[in-house]
């Protein structure tokens, strides 16, 4: 499976944020390790001129995910504290367009598309192609995939440019299938990089 990439195709960096990374208030395992592959990947789209979107969890100190709200979460991903940024070794391009979510204190927003207005912007620009990676695999890389799939997207997982929270054991694994039951396919960096060779 080597998808051609061209300006159909867009690259949706999912949540690449300090907090979900190593040392961070809601850690995954390995979670930093997704940002070489992805940093690779941002080169090639940039290189393509495919566009590159990053999306950041954005939550307000009094969000309903955490737990003093009576949500599953520790706090994480504040707006504008130091676990909200991105992992500084993420390498955005120039005109990369980013979109924080889960803002308002009452919405829980593990999808990309969660955000209202987001998808006609993609359909107008002819993109009809979505490649995902980030964190995490069982979270908001899923539901972002389920959605693309859902509405029409052609959608692709970057199999080895994710990781998961795993809050029980196997939840990453499960998403992988579930995913992939919805039609989503999963192809790694390398297969990326092929494509635009050719
Ligand atoms: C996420 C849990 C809570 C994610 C965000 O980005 O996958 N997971 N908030
Ligand atoms: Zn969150």
């Amino acid at each position: 499976m080597k998808p051609r990439l061209d300006n159909s195709c867009a690259l949706v960096i999912v949540d690449v944020q300090n907090d979900f990374c190593p040392g961070g208030a809601l850690a995954v395992r390995d979670g930093d390790a997704v940002v070489e592959p992805l940093n690779r990947c941002a080169a090639l789209f940039a290189r393509a001129g495919a566009l590159v979107v990053a999306t950041c969890d954005w939550h307000p100190p009094d969000h309903c995910s955490f737990r003093a709200q009576g949500g599953p979460w520790p706090v994480h991903c504040v707006r504008g504290t130091p676990g909200a940024a991105f992992h500084p070794a993420l390498r955005l391009p120039a005109d990369a367009v980013v979109i924080s979510k889960a803002e308002g204190p009452k919405v829980e927003s593990y999808s990309f598309f969660g955000e209202p207005g987001l998808e006609q912007p993609l359909v107008e620009r002819g993109i009809r192609r979505l490649f995902i990676g980030g964190l995490a695999t069982d979270y908001c890389v899923k539901w972002t995939a389920l959605d693309a799939a859902r509405r029409g997207f052609e959608t692709f997982v970057l199999a080895d440019a994710i990781r998961g929270v795993d809050a029980q054991p196997g939840d990453s694994a499960r998403a992988v299938e579930q995913m992939k039951s919805a039609g989503v396919k999963l192809v790694t960096v390398e297969e990326v990089a092929e494509g635009v060779a050719r």
